[in-house]
């Protein structure tokens, strides 16, 4: 794909050449490409994935995005795929991370088969994906000389310790396949920080929602979930007694979260993890009520008995994310919401039509 920094550069080093007749070292040109980074975001058809390669397109980024299309879909990127060098690839193959990872700055790790009840009845598959698949970027990324991978943990690693807010400094104690590969590739982070001195940042996501998550499948996300069920005049089904509570977060922090990663100073991130949240939590019933104002649902929730693997109450102190990334809470819980039904509507309405 031909960058448009490379091109803007072209043209200015013609111009210097036309007027002055001499050629001007280069260090003396502010390419406007010099000061653009070129991001590797795998998983780049996925809900994080797709709105973090919109964020850097935004920004005036090159963007090299991957996927294999096992969770990911393409209508994700519709709109953006001609604006990035995407590439349909499976981060299990090593060779194909070795030429992603060629020439990138910041590699994105998004890439994930992510499901605590899918890892419960399919340890393996999650473990290939998650810890196998990680291992690969990495060593893609080492062997690439990229500046930084920042990657895509989950708030599962602190599992059902009883203790609220989970902070960086509690010792993990997963439960499920999903969350115990989460951490063992949070672990590969910190190790080839340490062993090879490639710098990375693990951002514990907290529930992250907002458009574009898949709603369609028994392993989506709640919120994608009841939104698309309640729109549809579908009764949602809580597992528990509604007690269980999370802290959702609106995809436009992670999004934030990930570019403060990348460009925070690595003496204040690099080998480490952070929390990424809100620091407030919802319970399952608050959320039915909120969704059945938004939706216009009139009827009643069905209550399930509990699902395998899951934990009780998870809510983030984001303390450490604040003070060495600057990290702030962009859009709480409720304002979140708001968008992410209207985008669930306007897709309703779309397969309707
Ligand atoms: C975990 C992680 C999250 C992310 C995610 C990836 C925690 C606290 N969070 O999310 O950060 O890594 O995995 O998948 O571990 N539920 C219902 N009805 C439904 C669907 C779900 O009641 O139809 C419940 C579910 O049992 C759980 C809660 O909603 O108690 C949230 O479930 P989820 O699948 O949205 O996310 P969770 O917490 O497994």
């Amino acid at each position: 794909m031909a960058a448009t920094g490379d091109r803007l550069a072209d043209s200015k080093q013609k111009l210097l050449w036309c007027g002055r007749l001499f050629c001007v070292p280069d260090k003396f040109i502010r390419y406007h490409h010099k000061r653009m980074a070129k991001y590797l975001v795998t998983g780049a058809a996925g809900f994080i994935g797709s709105s973090l390669v919109r964020a850097l397109l935004e920004r005036g980024e090159q963007v090299r995005g991957i996927d294999n299309f096992s969770t990911g879909r393409r209508e994700n990127l519709s709109e953006v795929l001609h604006r990035i060098d995407f590439r349909e690839a499976d981060i299990l193959d090593l060779e194909a991370m070795h030429q992603a990872c060629a020439g990138v700055d910041y590699v994105l790790h998004e890439a994930a088969i992510p499901s605590v009840p899918k890892s419960v009845l399919d340890p393996l598959a999650s473990n290939r994906a998650n810890v196998d698949g990680t291992v690969n970027v990495l060593v893609a990324a080492r062997d690439a000389k990229v500046k930084r991978v920042v990657y895509a943990a989950s708030s599962s690693a602190y599992g059902d310790t009883p203790a609220l807010p989970k902070h960086e400094a509690m010792i993990p104690n997963p439960i499920s396949p999903y969350a115990v590969a989460k951490l063992a590739s949070e672990l590969y982070m910190v190790s080839f920080y340490r062993c090879y001195g490639l710098e990375t940042v693990s951002l514990r996501y907290f529930n992250v929602f907002g458009p574009r998550q898949d709603p369609s499948s028994p392993y989506s996300g709640v919120l994608a979930r009841f939104s698309m069920q309640m729109l549809r005049g579908e009764q949602p089904t809580i597992f528990g007694d509604g007690t269980t509570s999370r802290d959702f977060t609106y995809i436009d922090n992670a999004v934030s979260a990930n570019l403060l990663a990348c460009a925070a100073p690595a003496a204040e991130c690099a080998g480490r993890v952070f929390n990424c949240a809100t620091s407030q939590r919802t319970t399952l019933n608050q959320t039915f009520d909120a969704l059945k104002k938004l939706t216009g649902y009139k009827g009643s929730v069905k209550y399930g008995p509990e699902r395998g693997g899951d934990i009780q109450h998870s809510l983030a102190d984001i303390t450490q994310a604040q003070k060495h990334l600057g990290y702030k809470v962009l859009v709480n819980f409720a304002d979140g919401l708001r968008p992410t039904v209207e985008w669930y509507k306007n897709q309703a309405r779309t397969v309707e039509a």
